[in-house]
């Protein structure tokens, strides 16, 4: 059984009910939630909204491999209604997006995937969440724990 921790983030319409479907359609179809953070009100951060976020973190054990959950939490934004998808560090506003974030200690470059997620430790709207249920755990590539890479955290 792996670990997998995933990001969830979301900023239109009815946020908290879009982050408990998420975490149950998850639950039904990619593994069980082990953990789970509280939900955080962020400001947009690489674009401009007028609309705040809602953003957790949660961990699931999957018997399903990276490409395999990345390709189930596509699914689950599609299902539940998103329409536009990022690219090239360009954002959108959206009903939900689910990140993976770690999975294990897996290091992965694909073109689909990259493993650890690239920018999460750059964003406070994913390591606030993940410090807060994975503090100990320890980075893959930078061989620290998390609760050491987050400012806020000691
Ligand atoms: N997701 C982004 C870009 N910017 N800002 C906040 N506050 N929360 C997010 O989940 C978020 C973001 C790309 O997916
Ligand atoms: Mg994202
Ligand atoms: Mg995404």
């Amino acid at each position: 059984m792996a670990k997998v921790y995933l990001g969830l983030g979301t900023n239109l319409g009815d946020k908290k009910d879009h982050m408990r479907l998420a975490v149950s359609l998850i639950r039904e179809r990619i593994g069980k939630v082990v953990s789970q953070s509280s939900f955080y009100e962020t400001a947009p951060w690489g674009f401009e909204s007028e609309n705040s976020f809602l953003n957790a973190v949660i961990c699931v054990e999957t018997l399903y491999t990276p490409l395999e959950t990345l390709r189930l939490t596509q699914k689950i934004e599609l299902d539940m209604g998103r329409t536009r998808k990022s690219s090239g560090g360009v954002y959108h506003d959206r009903i939900i997006d689910i990140d993976l974030l770690l999975y294990d200690s897996l290091t992965l470059h694909t073109p689909e995937l990259t493993l650890p997620h690239p920018l999460m430790t750059q964003r406070d709207f994913v390591m606030r969440p993940l410090v807060e249920i994975a503090g100990d755990v320890v980075h893959p590539v930078l061989g620290k724990e998390l609760r050491l890479l987050f400012p806020g955290g000691e």
